[in-house]
């Protein structure tokens, strides 16, 4: 397959400055961390973009403490509508911001510039800005009598969507009142410290926020660390079940935003070129590595060959390749780890004895590249039906009744997100009634509101994000009501 030269553009760097190295922010500051530094790069080219600090247990100890003297001091006495001023400022310098987000997210995390231009920086400013509007107005959201704030808030985020995580995380905390010490993910801290500088520019008070920067032994030393009020973690099943092994038996509350294996369910009264335009954004937005990507297409059997049919044309005008380019479609894998997982789980998909068929389109020499991959004659016992790929590998699977979608569907540990494509109103509502999903995207998929709330059923964890419900999580008595 041939490869092609690729080199980011020159004008990327000059609208942002990324600076060669990056400390940790503590308490309003940028501070050396005490461990050794690591690298973050470009996986689109394999680049170093810049050495990032190590938190030991040490400086983890002293965010947490820069977060409850700002909790006691500042933000639990301040009143809604001074907090909502400062979220609202927040939000609007993300905006002003936003070019330079965009771009700093692409290269450090190698999602294609439209998605971070179009998707994760505008839907990071809307979540500050839905939540600075709840800020003064927490006595009509439902919360049960009582409700305060937990206090100092760990928050530990995933590299699929590095700012679109953090203001999922950050906005509703502090909306409520609480502090916070997040952990970005190791390859794409960027936007993270980007962010930090933001909070000094909105003038938050010192340690308001906190970020420490780190590999999964900093994830484990804010998780243990016993001025922790609250964990809000979004990552693997694997992760996620030994922090809520490490909390268990602890005053510690948790939210547990986990993995997932969504099914797509495509009815033969479905708009099939509609439906063909949700599949391919489903699986391949974000290269596939999204916790609710439909990765699982169920299709009525009486329309599985068109579907396949056309699926595969439209496949073949995806571009591959430079994320810097405004055409791009698919970008680059996040890591040489996750692009390892992806052909692994794929490999296993053949030797399993589904059929493999890919695009065919050439990829770049340097980086992490997966061409866009569709298994079909995929049964339920195949590992690519099961297990989450997070990459972007599409499995087929065909049913008769609306009943066998249901089974089909419901037959994975996860249960996160699913789509149905269908004319029938009556049959939407009750599938979605059926599902044991989160969410269930009728006629369309991947769409996402900071009022609408998010979040699992089985491995794909406990506890929502956004809406008022979002908003209870944040909170010592529990639940909306
Ligand atoms: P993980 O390996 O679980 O990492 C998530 C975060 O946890 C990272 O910051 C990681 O640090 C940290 N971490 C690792 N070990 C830890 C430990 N022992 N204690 C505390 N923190 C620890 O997941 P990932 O590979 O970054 O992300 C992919 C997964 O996230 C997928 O399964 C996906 O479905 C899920 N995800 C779910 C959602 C929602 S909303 N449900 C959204 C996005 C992603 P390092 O980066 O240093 O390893």
């Amino acid at each position: 397959m041939p490869k092609f030269e690729y080199a980011p553009a020159p004008e990327s760097r000059a609208v942002v400055d990324i600076k060669s190295s990056y400390g940790l922010f503590i308490n309003g500051k940028f501070l050396e961390a005490t461990g050794t530094p690591f690298k973050t790069i470009n996986p689109a080219t394999e680049e170093v973009l810049a050495d990032i600090a190590e938190a030991s247990e040490a400086d983890v100890d002293a965010a947490v403490k820069a977060a409850r003297a700002a909790y006691t001091r500042v933000w639990s006495t301040m009143s809604g509508t001074d907090r909502g001023k400062y979220l609202f400022r927040i939000a609007r310098l993300l905006q002003e911001r936003s070019r330079e987000f965009a771009v700093l997210e692409t290269l450090d995390n190698g999602k294609p510039i439209r998605e971070s231009r179009d998707v994760d920086v505008p839907i990071a400013a809307a979540h500050f800005f839905y939540h600075a509007g709840w800020a003064d107005k927490l006595a009509y959201a439902g919360l049960a009598a009582g409700a305060r704030p937990h206090g100092v808030v760990g928050q530990v985020i995933p590299w699929n969507f590095p700012l679109l995580m953090l203001a999922w995380k950050i906005a509703p905390a502090l909306a409520t009142g609480n502090t916070v010490v997040l952990k970005p993910a190791e390859t794409t801290p960027l936007t993270a410290l980007l962010f930090a500088e933001l909070c000094q520019q909105a003038d938050l008070p010192p340690g308001v926020v906190n970020i420490v920067t780190g590999a999964g032994a900093t994830g484990q030393a804010i998780v243990d660390h016993p001025g922790i009020d609250k964990i809000a973690f979004t990552g693997s099943t694997g992760v996620g079940k030994m922090i809520a092994r490490s909390i268990a038996g602890t005053r510690k509350k948790a939210t547990l935003e986990l993995g997932g294996k969504a099914a797509n369910i495509i009815f033969d009264d479905a708009p099939v070129d509609q439906a063909i335009e949700g599949i391919v954004n489903g699986i391949f937005f974000n290269q596939g590595q999204v916790c609710c990507a439909g990765s699982r297409l169920l299709v009525q059997e009486s329309i599985a060959d068109e579907v396949e049919r056309k699926l595969k044309a439209r496949l073949a005008t995806l571009r591959v390749g430079d994320p810097m380019d405004k055409n791009t479609d698919v970008g680059a894998i996040n890591s040489r780890r996750q692009l390892d997982r992806i052909a692994e789980l794929s490999a296993a998909g053949e030797a399993e004895g589904a059929t493999r068929w890919d695009n065919g389109c050439p990829l770049p020499k340097n980086g992490f590249w997966f061409r866009p991959t569709v298994f079909t004659g995929v049964t339920q016992t195949h590992r690519i039906a099961q297990e989450e790929i997070f990459g972007p590998v599409l499995s087929v699977l065909t049913f008769r009744t609306p009943g066998e979608a249901v089974a089909k569907a419901n037959n994975t540990p996860y249960g996160l997100s699913a789509g149905i494509w269908t004319e029938k109103g009556s049959r939407i509502l009750w599938m979605a009634d059926q599902l044991r999903a989160g969410v269930v995207w009728a006629n369309t998929f991947n769409k996402f509101d900071p009022a609408s709330p998010f979040g699992g059923y089985k491995e794909s964890g406990y506890g929502r994000e956004g809406g008022r419900h979002g908003l209870a999580a944040y909170v010592t008595t529990g639940e909306a009501v």
